[in-house]
């Protein structure tokens, strides 16, 4: 494997001559955002299991790698997220009540129920839509930015995905177009050394992700993923490197899914338990608090005034999505044509009729 970027060690120490560019209260946000998805994945894990919401997949343990590399973007860049990155959504600044309402896919959730949890989209955010199907969004990102170079703009597009998904296809294509047309897309493999059940060993034979863009062509990064601050750095300076128009790099975020691949998987049927543990010690937010603390930048009441606050904030999100009413039944035939054909007009008309009406609180029930 190529060498590993740390800047934190596990013990939270820092290694001063890689200290990325943030400021201190930006530090101190990251670690927030850290906590909210770290609380979000908690909360609505247990929501699934209430029967409160359909699906959710957690992002526990891969913080870092999600929020230090969302961070490393500007609003006018765009994100191809991968499945475990809605965090970078929350970033970019998308309404926690909208996030939580997706979730249980009421009136107040953006895509009017109409997808799956945790398939978030936001084009106000420059951010498209989560896809289940593994890989495709490589080259979606690689393609939005090899437009962009072909008009000369100077944002840069992230695009995510797991280790899975650099077994697909799409992962060879996207990276030799991007390599070959030094086209500004910056991508983040996940390695969070599962695919659902095939562990790393079983995906590949390479020493790494980060050693295959070599063979395209572009840099590539192999980064501790629990260590925000090194996923950060990795991901700015790749970031100016595509804005300088010197083409895409690829970061390979080491780290590991501590839950299950989502809501539907047993993961203790095929992993041990003393893996787990033993990255449940490495844990990403853990690390940062034991930085920020010996740095001064937090103490013990601050740290506990941000977990309160995250808390409050959680809370109060799927409150707010829960009292939301189900999304009206004409939102069926909204959102997809610019003008409405007859057929589908005489569809929703008839609809209504039988329904009495587009306010539909109850109709689907909770
Ligand atoms: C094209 C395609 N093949 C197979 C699947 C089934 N599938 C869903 S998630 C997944 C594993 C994805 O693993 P990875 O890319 O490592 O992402 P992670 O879940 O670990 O974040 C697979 C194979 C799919 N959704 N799409």
């Amino acid at each position: 494997m190529t060498d590993v970027l740390q800047v934190l060690s596990e013990q939270g120490d820092i290694d001063n001559s890689l200290i990325p560019d943030l400021t201190e209260e930006r530090m101190v946000e990251l670690y927030r955002q850290m906590l909210t998805v770290r609380q979000l994945d908690t909360r609505m894990l247990n929501l699934q299991r209430q029967g409160r919401i359909g699906f959710y997949g957690t992002c526990k343990g891969q913080e870092a790698a999600t929020v230090g590399s969302g961070a490393a973007v500007g609003p006018d860049d765009w994100v191809f997220p991968a499945l475990r990155e809605g965090g970078v959504l929350l970033l970019r600044g998308f309404d926690l009540d909208k996030y939580t309402a997706q979730l249980v896919g009421c009136a107040l959730d953006p895509t009017h129920g109409r997808q799956m949890p945790c398939h978030f989209s936001s084009a106000e955010h420059n951010y498209v839509s989560l896809s289940s199907v593994i890989g495709t969004q490589i080259n979606q990102a690689m393609g939005v930015g090899w437009a962009m170079k072909i008009k000369g703009d100077k944002n840069v597009c992230l695009g995510y995905m797991g280790d899975g998904a650099t077994s697909s296809t799409d992962f060879h294509a996207a990276l030799t177009f991007a390599a070959v047309h030094k086209v500004p897309t910056v991508f983040v493999c996940q390695n969070n050394q599962f695919a659902i059940s095939v562990p790393f060993s079983k995906q590949t034979a390479s020493n790494g992700i980060a050693i295959k863009a070599h063979a395209y062509g572009m840099p590539g990064v192999a980064v501790d993923g629990n260590d925000v601050l090194a996923v950060y750095k990795a991901t700015q300076d790749a970031v100016a490197r595509a804005r300088a128009g010197d083409g895409p790099t690829l970061i390979e975020a080491i780290t590991y899914r501590i839950e299950g691949h989502s809501s539907s998987d047993d993961a203790s049927r095929y992993r041990d338990d003393a893996e787990v543990e033993m990255w449940k010690k490495r844990d990403p937010i853990e690390r940062f608090r034991r930085y920020l603390t010996a740095a001064g930048l937090v103490d013990d009441s601050v740290v506990e005034e941000i977990a309160t606050k995250v808390k409050n904030d959680v809370d109060a999100a799927i409150k707010a999505a829960e009292a939301s009413p189900m999304p009206s039944v004409e939102t069926i035939f909204t959102d997809v044509y610019a003008e409405m054909p007859a057929h589908l007009r005489e569809q929703r008309d008839q609809t209504l009729n039988e329904s009495g009406g587009g306010e539909n609180e109850g109709a689907f029930p909770l």
